[in-house]
């Protein structure tokens, strides 16, 4: 029985780990006493660790009770199978600390309580040993933490796996990236203070030692209507805030900025440039300094800088009409700031802010913008150079983390462990073409996610030479194609409407769609509906039935933001957006799938509170019950013969204390001892599958009677030492 004892140097006895159940053991004048829950009543308070091992595993509500006594109990992971269930807990549980790395390194899955750094760890070891390349799957929605997640991960590569031979500094680089990126791509939203904008993909590369030698980073669909634009309660894009509060008088000066941010209009439309868990000054400096680590010059910074200036001088930018109606800008020293920092002629830009180019009969002219239409062009302007920056800024953090040393040997053998945090399922009150975007990103990522594990429950079957039964799910690839088929796809609908300038509109793109899907069982607008759910649908909106539920779109602005104004060529952007998830897709994949899913407890996010009816879409949008339906669906629990011989053979009289012969031929006697019926269990080539959690347990509760015996008797002996 392998428990361990901690001891402290005041020989006080502090800890007894032990894989499943909270156990005390104390050293007082009176010698050891253990105190050991009993298997029962720690399953009472704590639940399942593994939701595989719910008796009801179809019920939503034994779900959830199971992820409340685990909550309660500060236990914010469980598993599905593999698959790890984390809950945001909103306050420091102090279990990311080495020592907590260390005890993860190493050890199997499920002998330890379930952990993030389990999964870091049996990543990174099927990554070194069976050189295939892994990708870690992080998705919840916003606040749930998927980018805590996603830096817990890094953190632990980068502090457990051996240095590099060569360009040490790429643990740094990966590790500096993130505040960049962070302070570019993330802002306070109602949801969480630190919202991620953007969906992050992640690529480490290891060399054949297991050490990081380099990483690539794509991004996906940054919300740049942000710069611009902010609800009441949130804030524009963090590098605003962090540079006026503070950068040095000097840089200040130079950019022509002052400090207050209520001096610039694209920062008070939230109405909150300050917010008091986040400290602007502080991650100002981190950010400062992580630009350098990731081989920014001075130079570059400062190009950098001018450019975050002058999206803010582009939202001050005023506009007068003339007598003709024409916009004529009015904030000259604004224009001037502008025409430095961005190194144009101030003409060209006073001509692109209040004119608009066309062509006719195939010469250029330009034609005047009315009030409204220039401070629409001038509002894209900055959008447009915002979101470049960021891109830029991308590219040029993947320049510093590509391996420098691609000629060496080491280098021609690397594995690759990706990281995917990406946005949840998203249904807000009003969802436009933004969610309609993230919902079909999730849609695939759970095409994928169903695909994946089918297939690998099928592989580990047929390796064991166990038969395969096939599982009743619900398979979404009628929505995905739905939305990405070829000319009677959404997405192609929409890009053929962008073609039509002038004609088109957001309402006859809906006529169309409707002419075009009508008779999908996934698709229904206003118009399809019958006259019982006509009434929950307004005439520009349309439904669609994803398989997390139903979500309303409203069309207004579909056009527009699929044709971005100022970049109006062919290549549409949800056509983009779906080449580069494609992209994504084929990618993930290639590699072995982990996946982390988080939830977030309450939407106050405060501590200790579990909202159930929050929870509760959460599970459903995050597949959970399906998921685990596919993984229950023949056995509860398989485990390696050593790793079952191991824990249960004190329980056979002919296996302990030692079994001589193959691990297999000792499990085969000691569930016969145990008295399980044949079908209870199947014994494959090297698990033994255990069809129900009863038997496991019942396994469980007589391990549990044994180790109380044991705990008298090493009291008693310790008496006797005495
Ligand atoms: V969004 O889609 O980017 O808006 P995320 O990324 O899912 O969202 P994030 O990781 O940013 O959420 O977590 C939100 C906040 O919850 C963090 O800023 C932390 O304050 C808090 N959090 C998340 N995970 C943990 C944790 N494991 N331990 C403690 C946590 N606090
Ligand atoms: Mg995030």
């Amino acid at each position: 029985m392998a428990l361990q004892v901690e001891l402290v140097p005041t020989g006080e006895i502090i800890r007894v780990v032990h894989p499943h159940r909270p156990c005390k053991l104390a050293l007082g004048s009176d010698g050891v006493r253990v105190t050991m829950e009993s298997a029962l009543t720690a399953r009472d308070r704590v639940g399942v660790q593994d939701f595989v091992l719910l008796e009801n595993f179809t019920s939503e509500a034994a779900f959830i009770e199971n992820l409340r006594r685990r909550f309660r109990e500060n236990l914010i992971y469980t598993y599905i199978g593999p698959v790890l269930v984390s809950v945001n807990p909103y306050r420091d549980l102090q279990i990311y600390s080495r020592q907590h790395m260390e005890r993860y390194r190493g050890v199997s899955f499920y002998e330890v309580p379930p952990h993030l750094f389990a999964v870091a760890d049996t990543v990174y070891r099927a990554l070194r040993t069976e050189r295939r390349d892994q990708a870690v799957m992080i998705s919840g929605e916003s606040g749930a933490g998927k980018t805590e997640a996603t830096k817990r991960l890094l953190q632990f590569y980068a502090e457990t796996c051996p240095a590099p031979e060569r360009g040490g500094a790429v643990r740094d680089r990966l590790l500096q990236s993130n505040p960049v990126l962070e302070a570019f791509g993330n802002a306070k939203t109602l949801r969480n203070d630190n919202s991620s904008r953007f969906g992050k993909y992640m690529d480490v590369q290891f060399d054949f030692k297991g050490a990081p030698v380099g990483g690539h980073i794509l991004s996906y669909l940054l919300e740049k209507s942000r710069v611009v634009h902010q609800n009441h309660g949130e804030r524009n894009f963090h590098i605003f805030y962090q540079l006026l509060e503070g950068g040095e008088e000097e840089t200040l000066r130079r950019l022509g900025l002052e400090r207050n941010p209520q001096s610039y209009l694209y920062l008070v439309k939230g109405q909150c440039a300050k917010v008091s868990s986040i400290n602007d000054k502080s991650d100002w400096k981190v950010v400062r300094k992580a630009l350098t680590v990731i081989d920014f010059t001075e130079d570059e910074v400062e190009d950098l800088l001018s450019i975050v200036a002058s999206v803010l001088h582009l939202g001050n930018i005023h506009f007068a009409a003339n007598e003709e109606s024409n916009a004529q800008v009015t904030t000259e020293n604004q224009l001037k700031y502008l025409t430095r920092l961005l190194s144009v002629e101030g003409s060209t830009l006073r001509e692109a802010l209040t004119h608009r180019k066309i062509i006719a009969k195939g010469e250029e002219l330009l034609s005047p913008l009315n009030l409204e239409q220039a401070a629409y062009a001038r509002d894209a302007l900055a959008k447009a150079v915002y979101s470049r920056t960021f891109t830029w800024l991308v590219g040029k953090i993947n320049r510093s983390l590509a391996s420098k040393d691609v000629e060496s040997p080491s280098w021609r053998s690397t594995t690759v462990l990706g990281l995917l945090d990406i946005y949840g399922f998203e249904v807000f009150q009003h969802n436009s073409f933004e969610q309609f975007c993230i919902n079909y990103c999730n849609e695939k990522l759970q095409q994928l996610f169903i695909e994946l594990t089918l297939k690998s429950e099928q592989e580990e079957y047929e390796a064991e030479g166990i038969a395969w039964e096939p599982v009743q799910y619900f398979n979404n690839k009628i929505i995905c194609d739905l939305v990405e088929e070829k000319f009677k796809g959404i997405i192609s609908i929409l890009d053929e409407e962008c073609l039509r300038p002038g004609e088109a509109t957001d309402l006859t793109f809906l006529e169309k769609l409707e002419d075009t899907v009508k008779h999908h069982p996934h698709f229904l607008t206003h118009k399809l509906a019958d006259q019982r759910t006509r009434k929950s649908l307004g005439r520009g909106e349309f439904r669609l039935l994803h398989y997390a539920g139903e979500v309303t779109y409203s069309v207004t602005g579909f056009l527009d933001k699929n044709n971005d104004l100022l970049f109006r060529n062919l290549k549409e952007v949800a056509t983009q957006f779906k080449m580069s998830l494609l992209q994504l897709v084929e990618i993930l994949q290639s590699k072995e799938p982990a996946y982390v899913r988080c939830i977030k407890p309450n939407d106050a996010k405060q501590p200790g509170r579990f909202d159930e009816v929050l929870i509760r879409h959460q599970v459903k949008y995050l597949g959970l019950l399906e998921n685990l339906r596919v993984r229950r669906a023949g056995f509860a629990y398989r485990r390696k013969y050593e790793a079952f011989l191991q824990r249960y053979k004190s329980l056979c009289p002919e296996t302990w204390p030692t079994w001589a012969g193959r691990p297999q031929d000792g499990v085969a006697v000691l569930v016969r001892h145990l008295g399980y019926k044949p079908e209870e269990y199947k014994m494959g080539r090297t698990k033994i599958f255990i069809r129900f959690p009863k038997t496991l347990f019942a396994t469980e509760d007589a391990l549990e009677v044994r180790r109380q015996s044991l705990a008298t008797k090493i009291q008693a002996a310790w008496r006797g030492f005495h």
